[in-house]
């Protein structure tokens, strides 16, 4: 089994989006063996996204990450990383194929609902900075 993060965004906790996203992730076959509802500081919203430091986005993002609740989760499933990105789909929700859970309720490229982890490296990086050893 492989395990990944899904982070779901303020902007879905806000439209009460949580059950939504979460059954369309237990009905893909993923389960959930960590979670909780966290708000996170502006240090560390910046550590996190500290690959996109110098991006004319950052401050943006870090604002818009920090705006309210984001639920992190711990995923396994067997190739999870990459199905995970498949369900997600791409950065811009109206680039995103059809049926992905960004195209279906992201609101705008960074508005867009949900992170998914984009690496086993990543994935085990990004676990480690929510969760204690799960
Ligand atoms: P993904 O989340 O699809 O892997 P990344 O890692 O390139 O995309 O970007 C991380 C986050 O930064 C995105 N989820 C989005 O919220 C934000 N972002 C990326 N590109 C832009 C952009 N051009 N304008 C505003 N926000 C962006």
């Amino acid at each position: 089994m492989n395990r990944t993060l899904l982070i779901i965004k303020p902007d879905a906790t806000e439209r009460n989006l949580l059950g939504h996203i979460i059954g369309r992730l237990e009905r893909a076959r993923f389960k959930i063996v960590a979670m909780k509802m966290v708000n996170l500081t502006e240090p560390e919203a910046r550590s996190f996204y500290a690959v996109h430091e110098g991006k004319p986005f950052i401050d943006s993002l870090v604002e818009f990450m920090t705006s309210g609740p984001v639920v992190p989760m711990v995923l396994e499933k067997d190739g999870a990383v990459t199905h995970l990105r498949t369900l997600v789909g791409a950065t811009d929700p109206a680039k995103a194929d059809c049926g992905t859970v960004r195209n279906e309720i992201g609101l705008d490229v960074q508005k867009n609902s949900v992170h998914a982890s984009d690496s086993d490296e990543n994935a085990a990086k990004e676990i480690a900075f929510f969760f204690d050893a799960v």
